[in-house]
């Protein structure tokens, strides 16, 4: 056989395998239905180690095979060719948090057109036709609830409130932030500044409430949208002096920003369940999988935790490993 024939053949073999190159329907997905690939936001933070965590058992409760594979950061450019990575191996599906609620909108169609069923855990796209379910925290109402707690926290006393947010584009955060300035707006005593982006960093959430300490010394309240830009204002107030003087609300409950709530570097917390959260995921993908009634928007719990209540709510607190 000469070698352009050798050539040939595996080009043609190639479109076999990929649906001779057209369109692949629902059906046509070829690879291992018994497998399902997690991709989560972003590798080795507590929130998704813990739904990582209820993905995994639920999965292999089921006998279905499992992998996790996460971008090293929170970032679409990066988590892009992971879900190429997972495509080429056609697993039956793929829980997914996109990191941004349009650029992911592509690859992630990608996984639908070959047959791979697509659940979204936490974030979510703006195109609803690509998913067969979402499952997450109602995040607009957990801002709702945020604010409320700042507001009970600041007890009447007047002042500026700043929102830190994370990146344009993540739908959870965008909704806590909106759903926090909707609420905010009910309590005349508090003034809202607006919010700030923190491109997930830590560092950047600190130097802008320092910042924002300086433009505004009548800040009485930070309500931080995730566990780092919380992770981060908790830094910035203490770097400034400012601990337990401004009321810093965040939202998750990893480790240490578990400990920071105990120590009083932060006054409340808005904690989800993302163990259940990657549990359900997997249920979902069954379902859509084994012709099982899937639904399509699936939420979990949230809970606010205080100094005073946080032990009886340790459910909650977030893990660090399985
Ligand atoms: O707050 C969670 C998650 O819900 C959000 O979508 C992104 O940030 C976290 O992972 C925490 O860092």
């Amino acid at each position: 056989m000469s070698t352009r024939t050798v050539a040939l053949l595996g080009a043609a073999l190639l479109l076999t395998a990929c649906g001779g190159g057209g369109q692949i329907g629902d059906s046509g997905s070829s690879g291992n239905t018994k497998k399902m690939v997690l991709i989560p936001g972003v590798a080795a933070e507590p929130f998704y180690i813990s739904m990582e965590c209820g993905f995994r058992e639920a999965a292999k409760a089921k006998g279905y095979e499992v992998d996790v594979q996460a971008p090293t950061k929170f970032d679409s450019t990066l988590q892009t060719p992971i879900v190429t990575g997972v495509l080429a191996n056609k697993p039956g599906a793929v829980l997914i948090a996109p990191t941004d609620d349009k650029a992911m909108a592509g690859p992630m169609k990608q996984l639908k057109d070959a047959g791979i069923k697509v659940v979204e855990v936490d974030t979510k796209l703006e195109d609803t036709s690509i998913a067969v379910s979402t499952v997450s925290s109602n995040n607009e109402q957990g801002g709702q609830l945020a604010a409320q707690t700042l507001a009970k926290l600041a007890a009447g006393k007047s002042g500026s409130v700043l929102v830190l947010n994370t990146k344009a584009g993540t739908s959870t955060t965008d909704a806590r932030a909106k759903g926090f300035e909707d609420e905010i707006k009910k309590f005349p005593n508090l003034k809202y500044v607006g919010q700030q982006y923190t491109d997930n960093e830590p560092d950047q959430a600190a130097s802008k409430v320092t910042a924002t300490l300086a433009a505004n010394p009548d800040l009485v309240g930070v309500f931080a949208t995730n566990l780092n830009t919380g992770e981060g204002a908790a830094t910035g107030l203490r770097n400034a002096g400012k601990t337990g003087a401004v009321n810093l609300v965040g939202f998750d409950a990893s480790p240490k920003q578990v400990e920071d709530l105990r120590a009083g570097a932060v006054q409340a917390l808005i904690a989800q369940d993302p163990a259940t959260i990657g549990r359900t995921g997997v249920e979902q993908a069954i379902a859509a999988l084994e012709g099982g009634s899937v639904k399509r928007d699936i939420e979990t719990d949230l809970v606010a935790l205080t100094k005073a209540d946080m032990d009886t709510n340790q459910k909650y607190f977030y893990k660090q490993k399985c």
